[in-house]
């Protein structure tokens, strides 16, 4: 509210392949619109159908009874064709405020590199156009090394799981890498993730390192958690698990590749952003050596695949990655759940279950 009283300009975003240096570029702040909450989603399903993911009826039902202050004091939206249930959202979504929609290529090769950067292009002339600006390819290059600074604070502080034993929840990294991303003074978000990290990395120092643990380190992987973090990561740390690593868009997912800053700015974001290994890509294998990298690198000994009800590109890929995790010599398991508490009882169980295959 501050922000626009004093002229900013506000644009709502839902996914990682949003290129926000661009929006940055424009002199634009980028709301989050992922929703993690359950209770629009009964609005949302006068319009949408029942079986969808939880995450795309909660947006659509915050936009829809105008309960969500992100969404309201948002100029635009920029959507994205990345899930069909989305990118169809979108299109109801455009009857309440105008979203735009990045088409976004199924395929990392040479075409669907071209097809995306044409896209990205395609964005700065839309911000262009709709705020009747100017954005030259200086003002990408800046909007490109500051984020790229803040995704290395980022990955640093998310890195922090690989310490053994863990000095920090995956439930407090999870959560402060999410509300971070409301705090639109980027320099300032630098600087609370690295005063955090700093912190973790002391009190790492002085009274973890060397000693041993007991407790079982868990990669968390799929679905963004932000709607399930309290029935999935806040239970099986309780139960007296420790979780190290998110292979996820609240993870690292998006943060281990950098903006190339010494490519040509559009080639270089292109790059990057179809680089980042989301199931909707087709095929998908990048994110199965992601994930073989990280139980080595963060000595992890299960994995538990988050996936939201009807998300079938989560939920089909499912099976490559417990061949992988498998193939690993651990435990996997996959836990299809929604935003309601209702299986909170039977999803302890399965951890629990879990928990002790690991002791
Ligand atoms: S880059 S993970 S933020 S698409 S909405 S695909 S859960 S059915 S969110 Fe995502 Fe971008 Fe990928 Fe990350 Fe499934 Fe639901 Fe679709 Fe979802």
């Amino acid at each position: 509210k501050e922000l626009k009283e004093n002229g900013a300009r506000v644009v709502g975003v839902f996914c990682s392949f949003v290129p926000v240096e661009i929006l940055m570029a424009g002199g634009a702040v980028n709301a989050s619109l992922c929703a993690s909450s359950e209770q629009p989603i009964p609005a949302a399903e006068t319009k949408l159908p029942r079986n969808l993911c939880p995450l795309i009826k909660a947006s659509y039902g915050f936009a829809l009874t105008d309960t969500c202050p992100y969404f309201y004091f948002a100029d635009l939206i920029v959507g994205e064709t990345t899930c069909d249930g989305k990118k169809k959202m979108f299109e109801l979504m455009n009857e309440l405020k105008e979203t735009y929609v990045m088409q976004l290529p199924a395929q990392r090769n040479e075409r669907g590199l071209d097809l995306w950067k044409k896209e990205i292009i395609a964005l700065k002339e839309k911000l262009e156009d709709f705020y009747g600006i100017q954005i030259t390819e200086e003002d990408i290059k800046k909007a490109i090394q500051l984020k790229n600074r803040e995704r290395k604070a980022m990955l640093k502080f998310m890195e922090l799981g690989k310490l053994y034993p863990s000095p920090i929840s995956g439930y407090e990294i999870s959560t402060v890498a999410d509300s971070l991303g409301f705090n639109f003074d980027m320099e300032d978000r630098i600087r609370l993730v690295e005063k955090r990290t700093e912190e973790v990395l002391k009190d790492w120092e002085e009274n973890y390192k060397g000693k041993t643990s007991k407790r079982p380190r868990l990669l968390i992987t799929g679905c963004p958690n932000g709607g399930v973090r309290d029935k999935i990561i806040k239970t099986v740390e309780e139960m007296g698990a420790d979780v190290v690593a998110f292979d996820s868009c609240s993870g690292t997912r998006e943060k281990v590749e950098q903006v190339d800053e010494t490519m040509p700015v559009f080639d270089a974001l292109a790059k990057k952003y179809l680089n980042i290994n989301c199931s909707v890509m087709s095929p998908n294998d990048s994110r199965q050596g992601y994930i073989k990298e990280m139980i080595h690198d963060y000595q992890v000994d299960g994995v538990v695949e988050i996936i939201l009800q009807s998300c079938h590109t989560y939920n089909i890929e499912a099976h490559f990655v417990k061949r992988t995790v498998e193939a690993e010599g651990i435990p996997y398991l996959m836990i299809e759940t929604d935003y309601s508490k209702s299986d909170q009882g039977q999803i302890a169980t399965r951890l629990e279950a879990l928990l002790e295959t690991l002791s």
